[in-house]
This record gives structure tokens, C-alpha cells and sequence, in this order.
């Protein structure tokens, strides 16, 4: 397959509104190549995509969502996560790119009473963006929460129009673009390398990143490319949810860029075994992941998100389930901000 060719057919119908610096780069783990003895690993980094707010794997989504919202004639976005969520950090940031309002339900998906946690990282940006940040007490459902109905109805009743995003931007129809455009540019880069990546390391909780990437990639190979393994790890702890979520999703996705057929079980890949006890909770698993990847490689990971899906990696090249003569991309999709609300995982 030459670079005239590695396109995913039907993504360039799809309007997309740039917030993004261009493709984000790739880059070898050398390091952990070495001090994992196994497969060559290497990261391609979408926390370092944009200029808007440290970017991140939402504003990949946001560029299929944003001429929607133009479109409507909305003047508030309204969204939700976690208090530290990084979904509605990024909106925050598009919306005040934008020039429009954002209203952002940040409900307590996380146990997690860390005095600053509701002050600091993603949530202090949200207000220096100069988002309606609203602290909500309910708890984590990666579905269509009330409380968002709640804050949708809000802004309506008080003279507003709302433009709404669900958590991650993930159940929005046009939620899985983004990523299916992410395997596109993975295929183009590929070719400037001179390398192919057999395997892909993804975290997935509301689930559009992965199946973005699933349809994207189910394009290309059936467009002639060889086939490739996306694998999921789940980091929301409640798995049968995400595995349904990106199944959905990446049908859509795939109808959307025009497939022409269901996905099949064996596209669909995520495995448990990182999550910790909960969302939002690291275990040791996650903290050796982010101590390690950091100590050897000077790359940040957070300890909601890509500390897990690292610490999956981690053990699945060193274990040899994931073969030693495979490339591996990691998708780095941001995150880091959280850290600051977890200063006491790393005290000593
Ligand atoms: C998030 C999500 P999906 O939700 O698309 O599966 O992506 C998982 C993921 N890495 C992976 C990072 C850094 C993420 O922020 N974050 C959510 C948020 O509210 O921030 C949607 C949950």
C-alpha cells in the first residue's frame, strides 16, 4: 500500500474544523523497548496536538463535532464529566476558541478526596476558559446522565441555546470521526517511516476513541492494507458497558464512512486487567506504569486514563501476549492534568 492509498474512504466526505496543529507526532520508546525485552514500542502523541488547553484525545472528536455546532446557531456548549475530567476541560477550550459559552456538569465519578481535586488541573482551567463550571454530586456512568438533560434544559429555560455533547463526546452521532481520522494519518505517517504498527494500544472508557480507530482501520485494510490488532484496555472498570458502547459506536462510525459492512467480534478487542478497583482510582499497577514510563523515558502519563492503558502494555509486551517481533503504537491521548489532584501517590 503506497501513501496514495492509505486513505479511509468516506472520512474526507465529513466536514472537520481544525483545532488541531496538524498530525501529532510519533516517536520510539526506546527505553522501554529495551527494559521491557520484547516487542519495539513506540508512542504517538496526542497530548502534544494542540494549542488549545494542552489538547488531548477530545479535541480529535471536537473537529468532526465543531461544524455541527456552528451550524445550529447554538451559543453555549454543554457537557459533562468528572470533576477532573479532561473531556470537559477541552470543550471549555473550544468553546472559548469559538467565541461561544460552555456549561460543564462535573459530577463525582471519583471517590477520590484529595483537598484539591475540585480546585486544581482540568477544573481550574475549565474557569480560567471561563466555562459555567457546575460540581454535581452523582456518580459515574459512562450513559446519558440526568444531569445533563438537567443542564440542557437550563440553559433553554434561560433564554440560551444549547449545543450538547455527551460524556466524551462519545454517544454524540458524529463522536467517532475523529478517531477513524486517526487511523488515516497513522497510515500516512507509517509510510514516512518506513515501518507498519501490527499492534494498537488504546484506553477506553466512553469508547469513541477506540472505535473511531476500529472503523478506520476495518477501512483501510478493507481498501487492501494488511490487517492489524486495536487493542483496547479498559480503564472504566465497568467493561461490559464499554464493550457494548464501542461496539455501538463503531458501527456507526463505520456506516458514517461509508464500510458497507458490520464489524466483526474479532475487530473488537478490550481487555480488563488494569483498571484498578474503580474508575479514577489508580492501583500499583497504574502508579509502577507511570513511574517507570517516566524514569525511563521522560513521557507523563496520568493515573485515570493512560497510566492503565500503559501499565497493559507494559505487561502484555513483557508476558510476550503481544509478540516480540511486533511494532507497537501506543496512543497517548493526553490527560495529565489530573495529576495534580494525585500529589500523594507520589510522595516518596
Ligand atoms: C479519556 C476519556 P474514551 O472515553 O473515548 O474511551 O477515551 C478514554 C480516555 N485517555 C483516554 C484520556 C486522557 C481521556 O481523557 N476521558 C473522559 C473525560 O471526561 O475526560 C471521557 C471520560
Amino acid at each position: 500500500m503506497n501513501a496514495s492509498h492509505a486513505l479511509v474512504p468516506g472520512i474526507a466526505g465529513h466536514q472537520r474544523y481544525p483545532l488541531t496543529f496538524g498530525p501529532s507526532p510519533i516517536h520510539k520508546l526506546q527505553r522501554l523497548t529495551e527494559n521491557l525485552g520484547g516487542a519495539q514500542i513506540w508512542a504517538k502523541r496526542d497530548d502534544c496536538i494542540s494549542g488549545l488547553a494542552f489538547g488531548g484525545n477530545k479535541t480529535r472528536k471536537l473537529e468532526y463535532i465543531v461544524p455541527d455546532i456552528l451550524a445550529s446557531g447554538a451559543d453555549t456548549i454543554v457537557s459533562i464529566g468528572g470533576v477532573q475530567s479532561n473531556h470537559t476541560r477541552q470543550v471549555a477550550a473550544t468553546a472559548a476558541h469559538l467565541g461561544l459559552k460552555a456549561r460543564l456538569v462535573q459530577e463525582r465519578w471519583v471517590d477520590w478526596d484529595d483537598p484539591v481535586n475540585d480546585k486544581v488541573g482540568n477544573i481550574e482551567l475549565s474557569r480560567i476558559m471561563g466555562a459555567d463550571v457546575r460540581l454535581d454530586p452523582r456518580g459515574f456512568d459512562i450513559g446519558i446522565r440526568d444531569s445533563w438533560e438537567e443542564a440542557i434544559a437550563d440553559v433553554k429555560a434561560n433564554g440560551g441555546t444549547p449545543y450538547a455533547i455527551p460524556a466524551g463526546g462519545s454517544v454524540h452521532p458524529l463522536g467517532g470521526l475523529g478517531y477513524a481520522h486517526w487511523a488515516q494519518e497513522v497510515a500516512e505517517q507509517e509510510q514516512l517511516l518506513g515501518i507498519f504498527f501490527d499492534t494498537i494500544i488504546v484506553c477506553a472508557v466512553t469508547g469513541s476513541t477506540q472505535a473511531g480507530m476500529i472503523a478506520g482501520f476495518a477501512a483501510l485494510e478493507d481498501a487492501g492494507g494488511r490487517p492489524r490488532k486495536v487493542i483496547g484496555i479498559d480503564a472504566s472498570a465497568t467493561l461490559d458497558k464499554t464493550i457494548e458502547q464501542v461496539t455501538r459506536i463503531a458501527n456507526n462510525t463505520a456506516d458514517l464512512i461509508g464500510l458497507g459492512r458490520a464489524l466483526r467480534d474479532d475487530e473488537i478487542t478490550i481487555l480488563p486487567g488494569w483498571e484498578g478497583p474503580a474508575y479514577g482510582i489508580p492501583d500499583t499497577s497504574t502508579i509502577n506504569a507511570i513511574t517507570s514510563l517516566g524514569s525511563l523515558e521522560g513521557v507523563i502519563v496520568d493515573p485515570v486514563y493512560e497510566g492503565k492503558s500503559m501499565a497493559g502494555l507494559m505487561d502484555l509486551v513483557r508476558d510476550g501476549r503481544i509478540s516480540a517481533d511486533s511494532n507497537v503504537l501506543y496512543a497517548h491521548l493526553g490527560g495529565q492534568l489530573a495529576l495534580n489532584a494525585y500529589s500523594s501517590e507520589f510522595n516518596s
